[in-house]
């Protein structure tokens, strides 16, 4: 990769490696469940995971959608929060699609929801309600700094769910991350949710895919709900390959991302005009402050000139995103960069 790219870790290009896989792999008709590859990374994400079986879809979007489509009915509710990204950034779908009210509660800025505003948003046996059947939380929380949540709040939060009668969905896109920043195995994190989601076209390089886990029977069914939304796919070990050589060769690596963003942090925080809010994992947000008059556009394109790219329209803050394509050169340059444009 040529630019210095700090938009996302959706941008990362697929490793040699995954190249040399994708070239070789075996393929069938996955719709058949034919496909060898496709077959093998999702017995090694459930594993991973330690749920009982897995299911490899196109996206993220896709992921969380169709796990909201097999857990609910038309007219059912789901819990989640406000700041979360199944309910700013994929287009309502579960609405849209799914017939699904979303009930979205504060996100906390560490991406916690608080059980007492989960207990309230439990809806009672009311013939004017909607029936809540699920939570959503996500590990780590894009929008809250790329915070984790540990296995402790998800277990206490499933115990809340699960003593309702309802269940929990967690958008663990990004859940290795959490797992390297708080030092666990990501099974721990993701143990007591009914089902879970994670990329490998994030930090992990793959250049397609995200894994749904959970128990057979939901998997079965979350199998019919990807199909009904075209999502059944055909010689798709092809990607699936790349997955395999992310989850192989990838998740042990993501905290060296977590350093450099700290790194980033440090760097930018002692320029006069920038605040700086430390971040949790790979994702760096920071801001303008009063002792600066430029603008977010004039840094955004002050940085593409020198060949560095990061977002700066989210709630007025930047946002930059480290991942396998950025090294220590270009968290340096990027620093000054910013010191020059300053
Ligand atoms: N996040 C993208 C954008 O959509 C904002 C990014 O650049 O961070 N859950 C979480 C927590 C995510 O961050 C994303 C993507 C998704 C789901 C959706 O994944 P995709 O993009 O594969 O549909």
């Amino acid at each position: 990769m040529k630019a210095i790219d700090l938009r996302s870790d959706t941008v990362t290009h697929p490793t040699p490696a995954m190249r040399e896989a994708m070239y070789r792999a075996e393929v069938g008709d996955d719709v058949y469940r034919e496909d060898p590859t496709v077959n093998r990374l999702e017995q090694m994400a459930a594993q991973r995971l330690g749920k009982e079986a897995a299911l490899f879809v196109v996206s993220g979007t896709m992921a969380n959608l169709v796990a909201l489509l097999t857990h609910c009915g038309r007219g059912d509710e789901v819990i989640l929060g406000d700041r979360s990204h199944t309910y700013m950034f994929e287009q309502g779908g579960m609405a849209a699609l799914g017939g699904i009210t979303p009930w979205p509660i504060p996100n906390q800025p560490d991406g916690t929801l608080r059980p007492e505003d989960i207990a309230g948003a439990i809806r009672g046996d009311n013939v004017h309600f909607p029936r809540t059947r699920l939570l959503c939380l996500e590990n780590t929380h894009n929008m809250c700094n790329g915070a984790p949540l540990t296995a402790e709040y998800t277990a206490q939060v499933a115990s809340l769910i699960h003593g309702r009668g309802l269940r929990v969905h967690l958008d663990g896109a990004r859940i290795f991350n959490a797992a390297a920043a708080l030092g666990v195995d990501a099974r721990e994190l993701v143990r007591e949710a009914d089902s879970v989601m994670f990329c490998l076209s994030k930090g992990l390089c793959a250049p397609v895919g995200s894994l749904l886990c959970g128990d057979a029977d939901f998997i079965a069914e979350a199998r019919r709900a990807r199909k009904i939304i075209g999502g059944g796919m055909r010689q798709a070990g092809i990607l699936a390959a790349a997955g395999i050589v992310a989850l192989e060769q990838m998740t042990g690596r993501v905290a060296e991302d977590h350093a450099r963003a700290k790194r980033l942090a440090e760097g930018l925080a002692q320029i006069p005009g920038i605040a700086v809010t430390p971040p949790a994992s790979n994702i760096l947000y920071f801001q303008l402050t009063d002792e600066t008059t430029k603008t977010q556009e004039e840094i955004v394109s002050g940085l593409a000139e020198r060949g560095i790219l990061l977002l700066g329209r989210l709630e007025g803050r930047f946002r930059a995103v480290t991942h396998y394509w950025i090294d220590d050169a270009g968290v340096e340059k990027t620093i000054q960069a910013m010191r020059a444009i300053m």
